[in-house]
């Protein structure tokens, strides 16, 4: 019989010949002492917003019938300035660092984002006020190069408006770098949305409603766009822009709809250290096959999410 310990040594040597460095990689990425230090002065599990989070107001009921009528509705410019600016130092700094712009979740300044007074009532009214945050976020990053762009046509989940997506601007998203586009909900045939994820042929007129259906959504930095799961959005081609269209988006869940093993308090202390690590790496697992820069990255996020597994299952969802 083999000895256990070659066989491990075996294993990690394999892990290092497909994936040279991810070893490394992975004690540096829950090292919470290394990301202190990438970013000094950014806290980490500490869970003081140091500062307001939100500035204006919204009128609630023109909302409301927006979310009802057209599945999307916009909140301009409610995120706290000062908040905007650190949270964009954050993605770039994590960027710049070498890893994947969702790692800017390490900060609490980010998790803040979404947690603006009006967002915050929003999802209340829609999802009651047990509602819950999903373990999924991600850090959307268009850059200013010709053919760079957002995600492709889609729809966010099968929960119909029991799920909704909040999605923050760092930057102005306009016309030019990449802003997001809806098909908002009267001008498109339920069906048609809802089967927009098995969808592998569309008639000419499914087509035209589609097309001509689209709406752009531009807005300043600051602001946020909601719409529900089922909900057609997508991000647009950067086209002669003066620099990249960062925005960050983070998912919400009815409490009697969620059936995810791990789920945050939106309005409470942010996630704990190995829930939002294993969340970052499971968001790569995720989403990762839609940015074609991230595709390098799978192993490492698999061996990621499989490292905080062994230390905390619960931090996790089961699955992949
Ligand atoms: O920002 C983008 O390019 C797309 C955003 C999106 O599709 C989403 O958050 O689901």
């Amino acid at each position: 019989m083999r000895n256990p310990i070659d066989v491990v040594r075996e294993m990690l040597e394999e892990r290092e010949r497909i994936a040279p460095g991810v070893g490394p990689r992975i004690e540096r990425a829950l090292d919470k002492s290394y990301w202190a230090a990438l970013l000094p002065g950014e806290r980490i599990c500490h869970d003081d917003p140091a500062g307001p989070l939100s500035v204006g107001g919204a009128d609630d009921q023109p909302l409301d019938t927006q979310m009802s009528t057209e599945g999307w509705a916009e909140i301009d410019a409610c995120v706290a300035p000062g908040l905007l600016s650190r949270a964009k130092n954050v993605v770039e700094g994590v960027r710049d660092a070498g890893w994947p712009p969702i790692f800017a979740f390490v900060y609490d300044v980010v998790w803040h984002l979404h947690r603006a007074t009006p967002v915050r009532r929003l999802l209340r009214r829609r999802l009651g006020d047990d509602y819950r945050q999903l373990p999924y976020t991600w850090v959307f990053r268009v850059a200013a190069t010709p053919g760079a762009a957002g995600w492709e046509p889609h729809i966010d989940g099968s929960r119909g408006a029991d799920v909704i997506t909040v999605w923050v601007a760092l930057t102005d998203a306009t016309l030019d770098n990449g802003c997001v586009y809806v098909l908002p909900r009267s001008r498109v045939p339920t069906e048609l949305a809802r089967g927009f994820r098995d969808l592998e042929t569309a008639t000419r007129p499914q087509l035209i409603a589609l097309l001509h259906g689209a709406r752009a959504l531009p807005v300043s930095a600051g602001s946020a766009l909601l719409w529900d799961s089922d909900t057609i959005h997508w991000g647009s081609h950067a086209e002669g822009a003066h620099g990249p269209r960062i925005a960050v988006a983070a998912l919400y869940v009815r409490r009697s709809a969620a059936d995810e093993s791990v789920l945050f308090e939106p309005e409470g202390a942010s996630p704990p250290w190995l829930h939002r690590i294993g969340g970052c790496a499971q968001s790569i697992l995720r989403y990762g096959r839609d940015e074609p820069a991230l595709r390098a990255d799978l192993g490492f996020a698999e061996a990621l999410v499989q490292r905080v597994r062994a230390l905390d299952a619960a931090a996790v969802m089961p699955y992949p």
